[in-house]
């Protein structure tokens, strides 16, 4: 059975000695961002917990992070699966995605405030770059849009600084699907209508980090990785369907044509990022469910929640459409958290023919388009999330003057602080247009035999390992 909610998970979560109550009183304009900091820098990915920060000073509302990227054993049990079948997982969910359901209420409607009675600060929203973010950031914001030409319904997390009780700011790249949106109904010199979803069931918050093709439903993709339908309210104010067990909805309108300026604010690059004179939020309704859940995304310097929940669903998704929609003898595909997930691509192929690799390449390059600023294709054989392995197939089977090239004039990573100066803000050109280097440390031509014991050697070794009196194998 699917999780009903996002209380559901947490206490799944806590029955798998995954979650921690923070009992302390923590301050959330610098104490949250530092704590957060240590446990993923000091704790082991296996032993790192899920945090509910019960008691915020000056809040009655907990703050909850880590619950989707804690770890991947956390990611594994929102998807109520072994970590080794999270890609399968995947796989079947944009193979079978399940439509949502409509239904009349829900408990995000427990509480509703309209107007002037809708306000922002009743939220305990964190500083998460103490003394270089402008302000408080929602960081885990859901947003749910729809195409006005073709209706079809968007989520997709982009950052929101909080302005005033009604006011927020937003900054989502170009590239990014509501942004497309947004440029339709600005076309039209329309305003458009948004919501905001925190603390909705898990499967939504791995959608909404996670680009499909927009010709797909991405509730639909959620129904298909929890493996039953989402239950969807209709909005207050706006007309939008949102779903119906989230903790708190936050309703609004990108007005036509407003710019002000947003940011800069700390990224997951590990960097400040940019801000720059970009559209905003109205808010024109809030609702909650009773002692709401406040989520919130981790994210800044890599490793983080953020990297951990982006590498996930990037490399299923990219698969899917490499392997799946274009038939691409794609093997395995990992974007290192240590890039952000973002700066950095392996793809392993099954090559047939020489220009299988650039053909591979070009489709990625499609998909993600900003992704993989250094892109390296290896073979079948090299495992691409073994990093040591990878390392070892750039040493020895690239020739750098014939097999790494230089692919000029391709879409930027829009926060990538080797663009331009920090005073350069968001769109400006520089920002825009970036190159990429594309390795390819496939073999090009018969190799020597590996120097190692013969497998037989190897299996009888391993089958008498006890008589040797050593330290049991490990990996
Ligand atoms: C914690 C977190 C914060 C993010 N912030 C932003 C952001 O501020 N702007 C942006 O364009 N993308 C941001 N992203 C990436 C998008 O969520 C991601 O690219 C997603 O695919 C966007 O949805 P879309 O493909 O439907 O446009 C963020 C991702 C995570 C995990
Ligand atoms: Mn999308």
């Amino acid at each position: 059975m699917a999780y009903a909610d996002l209380r559901e998970y947490l206490a799944a979560l806590e029955k798998r000695g995954k979650f921690h109550h923070v009992k302390a009183e923590v301050d959330k304009d610098w104490e949250i961002a530092a704590v957060c900091r240590r446990v993923f820098q000091k704790i082991p990915s296996a032993k790192r917990p899920v945090m509910l920060f019960d008691r915020v000073k000056g809040f009655s509302i907990p703050i909850l992070v880590g619950s989707l990227g804690a770890s991947p054993e956390v990611y594994s049990i929102a998807l109520q699966c072994p970590v080794e079948e999270i890609g399968k997982r995947w796989e079947e969910a944009q193979l079978h995605p399940i439509k949502p359901v409509r239904v009349s209420n829900g408990p995000c409607k427990e509480k509703i405030l309209k107007g002037e009675e809708a306000d922002l600060t009743i939220f305990p929203h964190p500083i998460w770059t103490v003394e270089h973010d402008p302000g408080p950031y929602i960081t885990a914001p859901c947003i749910v849009s729809k195409d006005p030409d073709t209706g079809i319904t968007n989520v997709g997390t982009y950052r929101l600084q909080v302005k005033e009780k009604r006011k927020l700011g937003l900054w989502a790249a170009e590239a990014q699907h509501l942004s497309a949106h947004r440029r339709k109904h600005e076309a039209k010199k329309q305003s458009m209508p948004v919501a905001v979803v925190l603390g909705a069931e898990p499967t939504i918050e791995m959608v909404s980090v996670t680009k499909f093709s927009p010709t797909i439903g991405e509730f639909d993709i959620a129904g298909g990785l929890r493996r039953e339908a989402v239950p969807l309210v209709p909005c207050e104010t706006v007309p939008l369907e949102v779903p119906a067990s989230a903790e708190i909805v936050i309703e609004g309108e990108i007005p036509y044509g407003v710019r002000e300026p947003e940011g800069p604010f700390g990224e997951y690059t590990g960097y400040m990022g940019a801000g720059g004179d970009l559209p905003i939020i109205q808010v024109t309704c809030i609702t909650h469910r009773n002692r709401p859940i406040y989520r919130a995304f981790f994210s800044q310097m890599p490793p983080s929640e953020s990297s951990c929940i982006r590498r996930t669903g990037w490399e299923q998704s990219m698969l899917k459409h490499l392997k799946g929609d274009l038939g691409l003898p794609v093997c395995d595909l990992h974007l290192p958290e240590s890039s952000g997930a973002a700066g950095w691509m392996i793809v392993s192929i099954k090559k047939a023919l020489p220009w299988q690799v650039k053909e591979v390449v070009h489709a990625a390059m499609g998909f993600a388009s900003p992704f993989g600023k250094f892109i390296v294709v290896v073979d079948d054989d090299v495992d691409v999330r073994d990093h040591a392995q990878v390392e070892w197939a750039m040493s020895f089977h690239v020739q750098p003057e014939k097999d790494i090239d230089i692919v000029r004039g391709v879409k930027a990573i829009g926060l990538d602080p080797s663009q331009a100066p920090p005073d350069v803000p968001q769109g400006h050109p520089s920002r825009l247009t970036s190159s990429k280097a594309i390795i390819d440390a496939t073999r090009k031509h018969a190799f020597p035999p590996l120097a190692l014991p013969p497998d037989g050697h190897l299996r009888t070794v391993d089958a008498q390992w006890e008589k040797y009196g050593l330290p049991p194998q490990e990996v």
